[in-house]
């Protein structure tokens, strides 16, 4: 942008729109590289403006970052900006703004009604608002909130994004955009992964961790040859391959009838898999909360058939309900 003019700057805009209309934004990145280079100095930067009487516009899992711009805007600077008798709903969003100043907001309320909830916004700086709503900053969380009646379950942190300019959220991450969503009907995510029913906030659907799911380990030993093992806690990687690289076998489960390849392994199920040697692996996730215990009925036991050594290991009561 390289203006004299102070026009608002807008990111996605409308005005009026037909009656009936709806207008359903999700799954994008959008901003981080907003630059002004003009002598102007804007009268608004708004990643989403809807300036008039949009009949229905939905966000939804969108991660929404507006970073400094260069010369600030005389009268805002927002993530999000709806005025007029707009009617707004806002879910499982991301909003960053970056723009320290005290005209600055992740939301932006000038008029209509909306409906927000789960949500995560972070502003940085001292000056910089949370929202803006009924004539009046609002300028914590809290105080947003209780102005608005709105953004139950929302929150506030600095999501660890992977990069300045990439919005996915880095896997592995201790958040509380993981599962922080609440179910909307958007069914993938920005890279067209599949949504969990507790969606993550924000575009990227990822593997992660909540805070207080604290990421444990757990090392299990194998003999040479065949095993029987079980995969006592989620790991952000459930193959086969993954889980147990050294395996020189298929992952094979008894269903009942007979033995089926497993490639994606499940908690708290037996699957056989050989070994060439003695060996271990260690498999990291989160401890399970159904079977956060160490098992008293761990049980071992080596299996010697003509040329074959086996190993049975049992690491939590519940396997013994499974098929082995
Ligand atoms: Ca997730």
């Amino acid at each position: 942008m390289a203006s004299s003019a102070t026009n608002g700057i807008y990111g996605i805009g409308t005005l009026s729109g037909q009656a009936g209309t709806e207008l359903l934004i999700y799954n994008n990145f959008i901003g981080g590289d907003y630059v002004h280079t003009g002598t102007g100095i804007p009268a608004s930067v708004d990643i989403v403006s809807f300036q008039d009487n949009i009949p229905s516009a939905k966000l939804y899992h969108n991660t929404i970052v507006l970073n400094y711009t260069g010369p600030n805007a005389s009268g805002r600077h927002t993530c999000v900006r709806w005025g007029g008798t707009a009617n707004v709903e806002l879910k499982n969003n991301i909003f960053v703004n970056n723009v320290n100043a005290a005209n600055s907001y992740t939301l932006y309320s000038g008029g209509g009604t909306f409906i927000s909830s789960n949500n995560a916004f972070y502003v940085s700086g001292a000056n910089a608002n949370i929202g803006y709503y009924n004539g009046v900053a609002r300028k914590t969380l809290q105080e947003w909130q209780d102005s608005t009646g709105q953004d139950a379950n929302s929150f506030i942190e600095q999501p660890p994004f992977v990069g300045g300019l990439d919005f996915h959220i880095i896997p592995g991450s201790v958040t509380y955009l993981e599962s922080g969503g609440t179910p909307v009907p958007v069914g993938f995510d920005i890279d067209y992964d599949q949504r969990s029913y507790t969606p993550d906030i924000g575009a990227d659907e990822f593997e992660g961790f909540r805070p207080g799911q604290v990421p444990d380990t757990v090392t299990i030993a194998f003999k040479k040859y065949w095993n029987i093992v079980s995969v006592p806690l989620t790991a952000a990687d459930m193959s086969k391959g993954g889980l147990f690289p050294t395996a020189i076998s298929n992952a094979f489960w008894f269903n009942g009838q007979e033995y089926v390849v497993k490639d994606t392994l499940e908690v708290g199920k037996g699957y056989w898999l050989k070994f060439a040697a003695d060996s271990s692996t260690t498999v990291i996730g989160p401890k399970r909360e159904l079977f956060g215990y160490t098992c008293k009925s761990r049980m071992e036991f080596n299996w010697n058939t003509k040329y074959r050594y086996s190993n049975i290991k049992c690491l939590y009561k519940s396997i013994w309900n499974s098929c082995f």
